[in-house]
């Protein structure tokens, strides 16, 4: 148990720890942050909003993970909740079924939490000894003790059109939510493909783990949220698997991955009554922001209703460009 002394130490790290991030923060170079407060930061070739990068540099200096870990990494708007969701529905279905899962009265992003945001700091409580922490951060920032504790890393990516197109529409509704100008389509656009976004350049992101995945392939698990979408049973089968709790001949004859897949379904989740009217990180500054934000159309291909062909054809001329050789497509 943590004692006083401890988590006055703890304070007082912490205290020099944001002293000289604001000092080295003031150095880095600046981008547009699409219509949000403050700027992006890029800090060894990625893009960062100021609280994202401290909790990143933080965790790299106290993150501890253990050997059990199950870290669900992703780059903003690829289909985060959807494997929180369907992953801790997953682990839990012994302690709870459709009608009794925290899933029901909380978003999936308080169900999972984020280790840059919940978990940098020495006395992070885990929640109900739940295995499962998510991360936006590219695979270059991962503290060591992940790699070196050999923990299971299990990565979500998206057709880069419709990753842009949902974080477009994030950023606009978050800036009307604050009465703020949102930022146009266009702008949005060019800024994407310079690779000035949340965590970008997105296929740097992508390709950070694509190659660690190839490296130590019996640790990741590389998922597609459209393949995911295609056949949903397959890769929650593969998914408890891989977690160390695959579904039983009885299950399977139960419908239980069914039953997980048709509770954790965007219709469901969005309709719940958390995530249309709850606050996520009530009191937490710019960080606070209303849980149906997160929640648009969890469509695939819905990028054809915002991009005209020539930004399309953009986009996809950008990605087989930065995936060349890599053996991956996103498209
Ligand atoms: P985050 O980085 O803000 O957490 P993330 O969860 O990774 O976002 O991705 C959000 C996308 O997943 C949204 O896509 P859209 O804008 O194209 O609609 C969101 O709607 C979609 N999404 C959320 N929940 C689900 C779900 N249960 N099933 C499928 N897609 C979902």
């Amino acid at each position: 148990m943590e004692s006083h002394f401890d988590s006055h130490v703890e304070q007082h790290n912490e205290d020099e720890f944001q002293k000289s991030f604001k000092e080295m923060i003031s150095t880095l170079p600046k981008g547009n942050s699409w219509g949000l407060p403050d700027h992006l930061y890029q800090y060894q070739d990625f893009w960062f909003t100021s609280p994202f990068l401290q909790g990143v540099l933080l965790a790299q200096q106290q993150f501890e993970a253990q050997p059990t870990d199950i870290i669900l990494s992703s780059a903003p708007r690829t289909g985060t909740a959807w494997l929180k969701s369907l992953t801790f529905a997953t682990i839990t279905r012994t302690s709870y079924d459709d009608s009794t899962t925290p899933l029901l009265f909380r978003m999936p992003h308080d169900v999972v939490p984020f280790m840059e945001l919940d978990h940098a700091h020495f006395s992070a409580n885990r929640h109900l000894g739940i295995p499962l922490l998510a991360t936006h951060a590219p695979y270059s920032f991962l503290p060591t003790s992940i790699i070196d504790s050999g923990c299971k890393i299990i990565y979500i990516c998206r057709d880069p059109k419709d990753t842009f197109v949902s974080m477009y529409h994030i950023c606009t509704r978050y800036a009307k939510s604050q009465n703020t100008q949102p930022i146009e389509l266009d702008e949005a656009f060019e800024l994407f493909c310079e690779g000035v976004s949340w965590y970008g350049p997105y296929w740097d992101h992508v390709l950070g783990y694509w190659k660690a995945s190839l490296e130590h392939p019996d640790k990741f698990i590389f998922l597609k949220y459209e393949e995911m979408n295609e056949d949903t049973v397959l890769y929650l089968k593969k998914l408890a698997e891989f977690m160390g709790c695959p579904f039983s001949s009885e299950e399977q004859q139960k419908g239980v991955p069914e039953k997980i897949i048709k509770m954790c379904n965007f219709e469901n989740l969005s309709n719940l009554e958390v995530n249309k009217s709850g606050i996520h990180r009530e009191g937490q500054g710019n960080l606070e922001i209303q849980n149906k934000i997160y929640f648009r159309k969890g469509k695939v291909g819905d990028w054809k209703n915002y991009l005209t062909p020539k930004m399309a054809t953009q986009l996809d001329q950008i990605t087989q460009q930065k995936l060349s050789c890599s053996g991956l497509s996103l498209n």
